[in-house]
């Protein structure tokens, strides 16, 4: 669970909290591969030969990511030498979900590592592999009914939250993460009700902001739907400022106008912005359905803004 850590002698300031997320699961599940594509970078092209540590920072605050390889002779090992696992707040467990042959190997794995820790970190268990053609098939939805139920008794004690998951669709990867990241920065809270308050007070269906690979750091909506919508269209965006900054061109200033297809269905004015918080980029997508409100929300947008910083850089 979330720690601080201790203050150091003679040193007035705190130490960031950091926090450590955790990847395991059998050799090929797709660990590497998804991380991979959560940080918009290459794929792996070789198995993992160990962990592999990176750091992931989030308003200057610092998530530890260990990507456990997976092959049979480090498993034993990691199973030897327990500390690895020490002060872990979150894992992801990936299972390859088609893969059949394997299920009861890596139920297996799981179930030893579970038996290690003695502070109970958060468990995201990922079917992974469900790629478009097959996610919805009879077969995946059969494999995830079994595993879940397989899971049922080890997991008693845990809290466990489950996702289907594809390095083939950008979203499938990056839903789970967010939601991970919401439930362990210490200010998701305080971020997510100065951003309610914006959205209330603006009448807005959704606001999502995202960091410089699309994960979400806080969205609300009202509807399902308009975040759904908000969340496709922002990262595309966010790709888009992502590609300008990289060949160092200047970005246009953004202001979508999408009518909805038909009465009720997601659509309005899609309002993006890039912001610098603690010298960081970072992205607001902003959906709102009264497109005559438009110059309003533009007027309230900077105040809004520069109150987030100040919220982010109070929080941390
Ligand atoms: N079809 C499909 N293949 C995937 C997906 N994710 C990863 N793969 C493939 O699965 C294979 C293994 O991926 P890795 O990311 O190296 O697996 P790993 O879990 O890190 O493996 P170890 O490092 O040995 O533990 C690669 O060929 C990937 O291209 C996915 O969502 N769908
Ligand atoms: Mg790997």
């Amino acid at each position: 669970m979330p720690k601080k850590d201790k203050k150091k002698k003679g040193r007035k300031e705190e130490e960031p909290t950091i926090r450590k997320i955790i990847f395991c699961g059998l050799d090929n599940s797709g660990k590497s591969s998804y991380i991979a594509r959560l940080k918009n970078q290459a794929f792996p092209s070789s198995p993992t030969t160990g962990i592999d540590r990176t750091q992931y920072d989030i308003f200057g605050f610092p998530i530890l990511i260990w990507d456990f390889g997976g092959q049979r002779k480090l498993r034993t090992s990691y199973l030897q030498k327990t500390h690895f696992f020490h002060g872990t707040d979150l894992l992801f467990y990936l299972i390859d979900i088609q893969d059949e042959a394997r299920f009861d190997e890596s139920i297996s794995y799981f179930e030893k590592l579970l038996e290690i820790f003695e502070e109970r970190p958060l468990i995201f268990i990922l079917f992974h592999k469900a790629d478009p053609d097959i996610a919805e098939s009879r077969r995946v939805l059969n494999n995830i009914i079994k595993i879940k139920q397989k899971l049922k008794k080890p997991l008693k004690q845990f809290e466990v939250f489950y996702y289907a998951t594809t390095i083939f669709d950008y979203v499938s990867v990056l839903a789970p993460f967010s939601f991970a990241l919401s439930k362990l920065l210490p200010f998701a809270a305080v971020l997510e009700s100065y951003i309610i308050n914006f959205l209330e007070q603006q009448q807005l269906s959704c606001i999502i902001l995202m960091d410089k690979n699309g994960t979400a750091l806080s969205k609300v909506a009202g509807k399902p739907e308009d975040l759904t919508f908000c969340e496709i269209t922002g990262i595309h965006l966010v790709q888009l400022f992502e590609a300008y900054e990289k060949k160092s061109m200047s970005e246009p200033k953004i202001s979508l106008r999408i009518p909805s297809p038909s009465e009720g269905a997601p659509g309005g004015e899609v309002l993006f912005e890039k912001l610098e918080i603690l010298k960081t980029r970072y992205y607001l997508t902003i959906l709102t359905k009264d497109v005559d409100r438009i110059a309003s929300i533009k007027d309230a947008l900077s105040e809004f803004i520069e109150g987030l910083g100040k919220t982010l850089e109070i929080s941390h």
